[in-house]
């Protein structure tokens, strides 16, 4: 039997992140996180782009165009939709989510989901660097998993 892990070893990976500027006082931490944790398992500073689009709505077509360059083993979307009074916020946060999904199965670039949909400011707080933790940092050890999982699959 043969079973196949992804160890938390970023040495050598390229990785890409795309930020929504929307919410960007969240967004900013996501990214802090997320490039803390990628620094600290391995990853080489210049080894990390970021490119900032407008929104969440905005994401997987950057998100794709970055994959497709064949540069990066994993691809890093972070947003922030949160309810408050914007009526469309489910339509923003389900194409944001399912266009990420469709990029990762069309390319076969991981492409992870750091978006926060939340329904408050302070939930969005909570989980960008202080009680719940910081999603962008859980993507971007999820980034260096998945990338060396498909690594190991495809060398075996
Ligand atoms: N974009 C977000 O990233 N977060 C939000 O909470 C949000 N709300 O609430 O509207 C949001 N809307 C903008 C959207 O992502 C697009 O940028 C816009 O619709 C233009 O296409």
């Amino acid at each position: 039997m043969t079973t196949y892990a992804g160890h938390l070893d970023g040495s050598g990976l390229r990785v890409a992140i795309a930020c929504s500027r929307f919410n960007d006082v969240v967004v900013t931490r996501l990214l802090d996180g997320a490039r803390d944790a990628l620094v600290r398992h391995g990853v080489a500073d210049a080894d990390i782009d970021v490119a900032w689009v407008p929104g969440a709505w905005e994401l997987p077509v950057v998100v794709r165009a970055l994959a497709e360059t064949g540069r990066y083993q994993a691809v890093i979307a972070l947003g922030a939709v949160i309810r408050g009074a914007t009526y469309h916020f489910e339509v923003v946060a389900g194409q944001s989510a399912s266009g990420l999904a469709r990029v990762a199965l069309d390319t076969g670039v991981p492409v992870l989901d750091g978006v926060l949909t939340v329904d408050t400011i302070e939930q969005a707080v909570e989980r960008a660097g202080s009680k719940a933790g910081n999603k962008g940092a859980e993507a971007a050890v999820g980034a260096i998993e998945m990338a060396d999982l498909l690594r190991r699959i495809a060398e075996s």
